[in-house]
């Protein structure tokens, strides 16, 4: 179904350099783009945006590729982003949420219960909608490549279980870095405590926070699930994963090499979609084989508690035309 890029082989490998040889006048260098994520090398963020590298170096004749570096090994998506706006690194893949105090417009779709399942979040950033969020971090240095999935994210617990909202109550959550986020805890009536990706491991298993929330590829990539083995299913977010490259490197590319990138961000998305879905399941059964407790809980009620944050965020004309136009969006 997938167009396999030839880097991906030996044989490939050969044919690349190869090509570069032939392909690039003298002169001419080849670009590379660095590109960070906090994820792991197997994670599916890491391994769509390498299959978006290998796509733009079969393309342009080695002329552009892109070299990921997982794992935070360039630091947290703060800084990373930072690194990102000033040029130093060209390409960074980050959570919509690590962009809402930067892009105002990233709020939408990280708000609380805002699709109404995978299909509708799908059709939505692949739409209109989508693209115009996308485009307006573009004043804020950032060209948005493209929206890669990351599920619904629920609570986890490390002494006793969240069964209602009732119980989330004075407990001590991790956050992202957005005040959205602190915000939508507090709504719960948590005491939402931000902190990087990176810290949370240790957060919990020192007591330092008594839960976070992730999806199931986080929570399991991370084994977070060893040391908080409480997960209920509150599903309050579907806050996707954003692919963006750096507008001060943008302007040193041609017309066509930008083209070029684009297009091969955009052909990334379904593969990267393929390999979602896989890891969700797989990463469930493996933690659901470790003893976690999946607990079943009210949704509504969590649902309901979140007007003050549609009321504090969801303020100006352009974003309530974003949550209306999503909320119409089959
Ligand atoms: C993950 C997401 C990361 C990061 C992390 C977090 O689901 O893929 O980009 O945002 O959550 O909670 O910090």
């Amino acid at each position: 179904m997938f167009q396999k890029p030839f880097a991906r082989t030996r044989l490939g490998t050969l044919m690349a350099a190869l090509a570069t040889a032939v392909a690039l006048p003298v002169g001419v260098h080849a670009a590379e783009f660095r590109s960070a994520d906090i994820h792991p090398d197997d994670y599916p963020t890491v391994q769509a945006v390498r299959y978006m590298g290998d796509l733009l170096k079969q393309r342009s004749n080695g002329k552009m590729s892109v070299k990921v570096f997982a794992q935070g090994s360039l630091g947290s998506e703060k800084d990373a982003i930072e690194q990102t706006k000033i040029g130093a690194l060209s390409m960074v893949r980050v959570n919509s949420a690590a962009m809402n105090n930067i892009c105002e417009a990233t709020i939408v779709p990280t708000m609380p219960f805002l699709f109404r399942s995978t299909e509708h979040m799908r059709h939505v950033l692949d739409g209109q909608v989508g693209e115009d969020i996308l485009k307006s971090c573009e004043k804020n240095g950032f060209i948005g490549l493209a929206w890669y999935d990351s599920g619904s994210r629920s609570m986890y617990t490390t002494k006793r279980p969240i069964k209602t909202l009732a119980d989330a109550k004075g407990m001590k959550i991790r956050v992202q870095q957005s005040d959205l986020w602190v915000s939508l805890l507090e709504a719960m009536h948590a005491n939402a405590t931000p902190m990087p990706w990176g810290e949370v491991y240790t957060a919990l298993k020192t007591g330092l926070v008594d839960g976070a929330e992730n999806n199931w590829p986080s929570y399991e990539s991370s084994r977070q699930f060893e040391v908080a083995k409480y997960y209920s299913l509150t599903e309050h977010s579907m806050a996707p994963e954003m692919l963006m490259f750096s507008k001060v490197a943008w302007d040193r590319l041609s017309k066509e090499d930008q083209a070029m990138v684009r297009q091969a961000a955009k052909d990334s998305v379904p593969y990267m979609r393929k390999l979602w879905d896989e890891r969700e399941q797989k990463s469930r059964k493996l933690v659901e084989a470790s003893g976690v407790q999946i607990i079943q809980v009210d949704k509504t009620s969590f649902q309901s508690a979140m007007k003050p944050v549609y009321d504090r965020f969801i303020t100006s004309a352009q974003m309530k035309d974003l949550v209306r136009r999503t909320q119409e969006t089959k």
